[in-house]
């Protein structure tokens, strides 16, 4: 038998069944609805689809575990998209793997199969427990499991020795709980996705505005005169938002989408409801796409606000008022040349200022966007960029104008609003041990970059995640895994199997868990609970599904349970737990904002959670005063014969959760092992269509090889490359990460594309 070292920490390589068609000009229509409709059918079935999807986003239904996109107040009946549909059926399918498909397959040979198949094995239904030298896991009850976690952590020591890692799907209560405990057990070690996603966002905003969150609401969107999507590809991560930026439009907005790709969703929309009022024509979303080069947008932001300052069009009264650095921002983005813009950007100076007329002509202009911004080594400073584009213009705290950046999992902004966070304020800390009579660990936790350096210099003792897969989202993935095997307890409380359940620690417990579909029932009775979606609106959510195993718990009953088991304090979690009401009690003093929380969470519309800037444009900054932080461009000139790649999504994946194996809108079918690849530069390389290379990447003298994959001709600009994540982790190297926020530079990796077999340094 193979020894546990050897469990595959990658999706094999697949070399067939690639199938390429024309990329798609419409998103959603009725394709989208038939793919919903089928990855309903066939795996929950009929009634389970029909009554799955009716409680989508309604009032008396659960949040979408789709995205953080808001809903509107008045939610039409089946107010979800294909995706969110997808992530729902994934939730709800009749697959199961128990004790016993356990006992047949062992890690290893699970391993080997594709990240698709083992998702595809269902939902874990019994507690299971992974031993030191085993390769099958079994059956183990909750209260040995909490025991052995206890025994761990009591073993190991020092608090800072064990790591507690986040995905955003964790319910506000669950994640107030988990911080609870871990802070109370004496470490503030709390990595979370947002550590790969917005930490750049929040980072940069904070400094900027002030608060590290957006600054508008859905209404404001019907208000814009313009709105500016970067780096963002809203067609398959945030559909629902189509629907928005359709309604913006039709009331006048105007639309720029700025992005190396050209996507579907921003080029034409046609929503997937317009055919039951048999309104058959689809409808052009963007006004202008700016095809820039990968890791340009800070160059073409100074290039908009030369053009900006030039026509000045300015708010001057707000600028001398309420910001400062106004000066030092003119001189810099003035010293700009349009040279280097125009290298850096790959754009013409005549559309940058086609571009910027459009930003002096709007009195309202929102600006959105995603991991296109964050995950570069300049990603913070790019999102001030941003602000200081907005800000100048007084884009800030008055109907349809605000900065925007849209959230990733649909509860990733609440975990953090609720103390998931390695770095909490001191203002933070006071209040949540006033409220709650912890003495909180004041030094600083460990983000998800550090953890994994922190675990291969076998400082970590007992890993435990709620949710996510931290293997395969994590960047340089073989690094990842090395860390990981040295841990002594890994714990995976999660609803699906993943290769994070499968490449663990010596010993490894998986704890089920309830998904958003299903009915949470505790000592007294059904409960709720809450998240806050990418605009700062907090709501109820409740599952109406009957749970698929007896044997799964809450995410809240876990934290609560093991909490009382490993911690020797007076809290009585259990009571806390058996009401949810009562966590809510306590959340209502801990935090800033969640005033009664328990009264207004039951408003059907949720409540808002102040944000100064958007709400009275004032700022929580040192002096009180939005700043204009201004930057050197980023340093993009790469050795000749390289090429600049980003890993992006599909359409059929929830980060590393792979629904199936066709990009629709982008002509992708059957393998996802394909990259990206602009038809002249493949001419220069004498490559056809599926020919394959193997890909270098390059970081401070190191190399990481992953290969055989195949180029597919895409309109991309020249000189850049795309694949998906995340097959292209093992490229991304750990430690090349974001200035300030410590992200992975997931959109900026720098490689060279070799013929299969063929060393460095051989290429023509
Ligand atoms: N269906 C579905 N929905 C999801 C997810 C999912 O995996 N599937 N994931 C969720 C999560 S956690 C997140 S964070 C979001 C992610 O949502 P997105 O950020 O939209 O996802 P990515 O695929 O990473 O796409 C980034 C986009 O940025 C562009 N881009 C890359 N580099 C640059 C650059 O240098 N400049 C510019 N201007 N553009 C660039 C890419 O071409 C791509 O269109 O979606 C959430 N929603
Ligand atoms: N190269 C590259 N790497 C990236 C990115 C990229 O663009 N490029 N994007 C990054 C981003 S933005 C993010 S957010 C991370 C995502 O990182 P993670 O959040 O760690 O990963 P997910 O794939 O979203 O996690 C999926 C797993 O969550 C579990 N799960 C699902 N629902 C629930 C639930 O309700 N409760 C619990 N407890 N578990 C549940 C299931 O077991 C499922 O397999 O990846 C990052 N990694
Ligand atoms: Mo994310």
């Amino acid at each position: 038998m193979a020894n546990r070292e050897e469990v595959r920490a990658t999706t094999p390589v697949d070399r067939n069944h690639l199938s390429i068609s024309k990329p798609k000009q419409i998103a959603a229509g009725i394709p989208a609805v038939t793919s919903s409709l089928k990855h309903g059918l066939t795996r929950m079935g009929l009634t389970k689809t029909i009554k799955t999807l009716k409680t989508v986003n309604q009032t008396n239904g659960f949040d979408c575990p789709g995205c953080a996109w808001p809903d509107p107040e008045h939610a039409s009946l089946f107010e979800f998209c294909e995706n969110g549909a997808k992530a729902v059926a994934d939730e709800g399918t009749k697959k199961r793997v128990t004790p016993s498909f356990m006992s047949q397959h062992s890690v290893q040979e699970m391993a080997e199969n594709s990240d698709y198949w083992i998702n595809s094995q269902g939902r874990i239904t019994h507690p299971m427990i992974l031993h030191p030298g085993s390769n099958n896991y079994e059956k183990i009850s909750w209260e040995s499991a909490f025991e052995l976690i206890a025994k761990n952590i009591s073993n190991s020591g020092d608090p800072n020795r064990s790591v507690f890692y986040t995905s955003g799907r964790t319910s506000n209560e669950a994640a107030f709980l988990y911080q609870l405990f871990v802070r109370s057990l004496g470490t503030n070690n709390m990595p979370d996705c947002s550590n790969m996603c917005h930490e750049s966002s929040g980072r940069g905003l904070g400094e900027s505005i002030g608060i590290g969150k957006g600054t508008v609401t859905l209404d404001d969107f019907n208000k814009s005169k313009l709105i500016i999507v970067v780096g963002q590809n809203p067609g398959t991560n945030h559909p629902r938002m189509l629907t928005a930026l359709r309604d913006a439009k039709r009331k006048g907005a105007k639309i720029i989408h700025i992005n190396p790709l050209p996507e579907a969703g921003l080029i034409r929309f046609k929503h997937p409801q317009d055919y039951m009022t048999l309104s058959f024509g689809s409808e052009q979303l963007a006004d202008m796409h700016l095809q820039v080069k990968i890791g340009g947008d800070a160059a073409l932001f100074h290039g908009l606000m030369k053009v900006v300052l030039e026509l000045d069009s300015l708010d001057h009264n707000f600028i001398s008022d309420s910001t400062n650095g106004f000066e030092e921002l003119k001189r810099n983005v003035t010293s700009t040349s349009w040279e280097r813009i125009e290298k850096d950007t790959g754009l013409t100076r005549f559309q940058i200022e086609q571009a910027g007329k459009m930003c002096a002509d709007s009195n309202a202009t929102i600006a959105c966007w995603a991991m296109g911004l964050t995950q570069h080594k300049n990603g913070v400073a790019v999102i001030q960029e941003v602000a200081n584009l907005l800000l100048i213009g007084g884009h800030i705290g008055k109907p349809g104008a605000g900065l925007c950046p849209v959230r990733g999992h649909s509860n990733v902004q609440g975990d953090r609003t609720v103390g998931i966070w390695e770095r909490p304020s001191e203002q933070f800390l006071e209040r949540m041990d006033k409220a709650t009579g912890i003495n909180s660990p004041r030094k600083h936790g460990v983000d998800v970059v550090e953890s994994i350096i922190r675990m291969n210099s076998g400082e970590v003792d007992v890993f435990v995640c709620m949710g996510g897969n931290f293997i395969s989202a994590t960047p340089d993935t073989e690094i990842t895994a090395s860390g990981i095997r040295k841990v002594k307890l890994t714990v995976q409380i999660s609803t699906k199997l993943n290769r994070s359940h499968l490449v663990t620690g010596e010993t490894a417990l998986i704890l089920p868990c309830l998904g958003r579909t299903e009915i949470d029932k505790q000592d007294s009775g059904e409960q709720f609970v809450s998240v806050e979606n990418s605009m700062g609106i907090v709501h109820s959510s409740i599952g109406g599904i009957k749970p698929i195993s007896e044997h799964l718990r809450s995410e809240a009953w876990i934290v609560a349970k093991l909490a009382s088991i490993v911690l020797d304090d007076n809290r009585d979690w259990m009571d806390l737990v058996s009401n949810y009401d009562n966590i809510r009690d306590l959340m209502s003093n801990a935090l800033e904002g969640f005033d009664d929380y328990n009264e207004r969470v039951r408003n059907p519309n949720g409540f808002a959670l102040p944000n100064l800037p958007r709400d009275s444009r004032q700022f929580n900054t040192s002096d009180g005063r939005a700043k204009l932080i201004t930057h050197q461009l980023p340093e993009l000139t790469i050795s000749d014969g390289n090429y600049v790649m980003m890993t992006i999504r599909s359409h059929d994946q929830y980060n590393t959760t792979i629904y199936d194996l066709h990009d629709r809108y982008r002509g992708i079918h059957g393998n996802r092992r394909v990259v990206l690849m602009n038809a002249n530069d493949m001419i220069e390389r004498g490559w056809k269509t599926r020919h394959f290379v193997d890909i270098v990447s390059h970081y401070e003298g190191e190399t990481r090889r992953a290969n055989s994959w195949q180029v597919v001709p895409y309109d991309i600009p020249s000189g850049n490359i795309a694949t998906y994540f995340p097959e292209a982790n093992v490229l991304v190297p750990l430690n090349s990460t974001a200035d300030k926020s410590n992200t992975p530079t997931s959109k900026w990796i720098i490689c060279s594309l070799l013929e299969p077999g063929q060393s460095l340094g051989e290429e023509e």
